[in-house]
């Protein structure tokens, strides 16, 4: 496969698919030139021409939380450094690490980073780019310079993107100065809404979504926020908007003292908060929080596998569907890049804390994998503002083919393989292809740039820990 392959419309026949009403048999897949579904055909007969897949056909599942630079990082940070280590004490390590890396480092991060995620069945991703300027703060020569390093590597490794960039201004509630190692974050409002507009056209030119993430309240002053998003909306007002909220129990104290509100009760009291806001790692809300962030229309974005790495505690997912709560899943800081094991570390978190099983399933799909899978394709297509949201004519053509001869796949009917993917397998061992757009960037379970973009993440790793 070379790097860009040229657009072509296409057609692809399963055996067995996951459409968005569920499991179909005998179905067949038809592209435009623009990688749009133009038909979804359950019990068909294909002709002997149409390619086959080999294995049960699932949607492409949308990350909607990563920041890129921090692949490099994983592992770095698992050993004891205080009597009690916690998220603030990581975030030190990691600001230490944030703020030596170049542009082709992050370029060099996020290109492998982005074929892995292919690799592991994520189509796209939404990028919470908050790393803007050079390692004194200044901004550089061009602006746009790191964001640029992002577009970059969505290009080449064939992902689907929604670049967010983060307005970055204080750190803490109530304005306090940023500190020294935030100095690559800041950024005025003015000078984030003409990145913005510098963007626009090169987002849209590569058809990724451009949209805006103030940081979170911490790092946001009210009339920033209220600029910042009044700012967007004169550019493009149904641009996404992502923002952490209540990650840790710290945070939410410290809103209290501010405020005497809990960071996402303000949050809805404050601003337009509707079916364009992703609210990431929503992890601690009350009961009325649950209620009205859900009715707000919002993604929850659950980092599962970064937020049980960072010690943030658990969300109560039933509270969130009981209120019809749309949520999807982010690889975050990237402590595992596998779209199955967040999903399955979801219900696990949910069967450790309710002492039940088969927690994620519903009324539609008795089998969690499959409810899972479902419903985050759904959440993560509205959280990236992209037409990503399943096999469905008009979704973007974003598959993944499960390799049916795979050990803990074969022989077993398809729903039960999705669940062994899920639950039971070797991971992303188990799939065959991913199609982006209806062109295939993953086959026999291989990126393209694999070996290339290994050695080149393994090089700027090397040089970033020279440094220390
Ligand atoms: C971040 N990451 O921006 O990378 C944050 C840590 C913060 C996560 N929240 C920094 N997982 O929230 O202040
Ligand atoms: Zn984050």
């Amino acid at each position: 496969m070379p790097d860009s392959v040229s657009p072509l419309a296409g057609s692809l026949f399963a055996a067995d698919a996951l459409l968005p009403t569920g499991w179909a048999r005998q179905v067949l897949f038809e592209w435009n030139a623009a990688g749009q579904l133009t038909a979804v055909t359950p019990g068909s007969a294909p002709a002997s021409t149409t390619p086959r897949a080999v294995g049960p056909v699932l949607p492409g599942v949308p990350n909607l939380h990563s920041h890129a630079f921090q692949r490099a990082f994983g592992g770095l940070t698992e050993f004891r450094g205080a009597a009690q280590d916690s998220f603030w004490s990581w975030r030190t390590l990691m600001y230490r690490f944030a703020g030596k890396i170049s542009p082709a480092q992050v370029e060099a991060i996020a290109t492998w980073l982005y074929v892995e995620m292919l690799e592991a069945g994520y189509t796209s991703v939404c990028e919470f780019h908050y790393l803007h300027h050079d390692v004194d703060g200044k901004p550089y020569a061009d602006d746009a310079e790191l964001a640029l390093a992002l577009l970059r590597a969505a290009k080449r490794t064939g992902i689907g993107l929604t670049l967010l960039p983060v307005l970055y201004q204080t750190s803490g509630f109530g304005g306090p100065a940023p500190r020294e190692g935030q100095r690559r974050f800041i950024r005025p409002t003015e000078s984030m809404l003409r990145l913005l507009e510098r963007l626009r056209p090169l987002c849209e030119a590569q058809g990724a979504r451009l949209g805006l993430a103030p940081h979170s309240l911490r790092a946001v002053p009210a009339d920033a926020l209220r600029d910042a998003l009044a700012g967007l909306d004169a550019i493009d007002a149904a641009a996404p908007v992502h923002i952490h909220i209540a990650e840790q129990t710290g945070e939410v104290d410290a809103c209290l003292a501010w405020s005497g509100q809990r960071p996402v009760a303000w949050l809805l009291d404050h601003a337009p908060v509707d079916a364009r806001w992703c609210l990431v790692h929503a992890t601690h809300m009350d009961a009325d929080e649950y209620r009205r962030a859900a009715a707000s229309g919002a993604v929850a974005g659950l980092c599962l596998t970064t937020e049980a790495n960072l010690g943030d505690g658990v969300f109560d997912f039933n509270a969130w569907r009981a209120a019809g709560g749309r949520w999807g899943v982010g690889s975050d800081s990237h402590a595992c890049v596998n779209a199955a094991e967040e999903l399955m570390m979801l219900e696990y978190g949910q069967r450790l804390v309710t002492r039940q099983r088969n927690v994620g399933a519903d009324a539609a799909h008795r089998e969690v994998a499959t409810a899972l899978t479902l419903a985050a394709v759904q959440g993560g297509a509205q959280a990236a503002g992209r037409t990503i949201g399943g096999l469905a004519v008009g979704q973007q053509a974003d598959f993944v083919v499960l390799d049916a001869s795979h050990v803990a796949l074969q022989g077993l009917p398809a729903p039960e393989m999705l669940s062994s993917h899920v639950f039971a397998s070797h991971r992303s061992s188990a799939l065959d292809a991913v199609y982006v757009a209806g062109q295939v960037r993953v086959g026999a379970a291989r990126h393209a740039l694999h070996r290339e973009a290994s050695a080149a993440f393994v090089a700027a790793r090397s040089q970033l820990l020279a440094k220390d």
